[in-house]
């Protein structure tokens, strides 16, 4: 499997409760680099924009509000397979099905307020990482 490169939320949830670098902890565990990293907050027509796929969704507008509610932390993640290992290390969306060990067990509230979003294909990364980076950001 080639180096690939993801995109990575840290949402309100875990900002709030100062999870950052736990968080990145594991990240960098399971082998993935930081190589961009920055807090921000996000409107929630940004959220909105971000999350357009789900606009028919029940749970859009929730999830736009939480988005947009406190700072979050967006990053770019380098490594071999990187877009299947974050998916991994973040376990799955509903914390109560994560398996030990993963991000979403350990840290995350709800189905909702999960602590983290990673890209699930190679061209939603793309579409992801351009939406927050520019190229010069990338620094791998
Ligand atoms: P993400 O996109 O944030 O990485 O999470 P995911 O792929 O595991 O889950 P996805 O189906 O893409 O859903 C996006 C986010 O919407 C919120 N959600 N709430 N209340 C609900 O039933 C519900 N379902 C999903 C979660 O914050 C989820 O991560
Ligand atoms: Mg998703």
């Amino acid at each position: 499997m080639a180096i690939q490169r993801t995109f990575s939320i840290i949402k309100p949830d875990a900002t709030g409760r100062n999870l950052t670098g736990a968080i990145n902890a594991k990240l960098e565990a399971a082998g993935l680099r930081i190589i961009a990293q920055k807090r921000i907050h996000l409107t929630k027509a940004q959220a909105g924009a971000f999350y357009a796929v789900h606009k028919e969704r029940p749970f859009y507008d929730e999830l736009c509000e939480f988005m947009a509610s406190a700072p979050i932390v967006v990053q770019v993640l380098e490594g071999e397979d990187a877009i299947a290992k974050n998916r991994e290390v973040m376990g799955a969306t509903n914390p109560a099905e994560a398996a030990d060990g993963t991000i979403r067990k350990e840290f995350a509230l709800s189905i909702g307020e999960n602590s983290v979003h990673g890209s699930d294909a190679e061209d939603t990364a793309a579409t992801e990482i351009a939406y927050f980076f520019a190229g010069l950001d990338l620094v791998g």
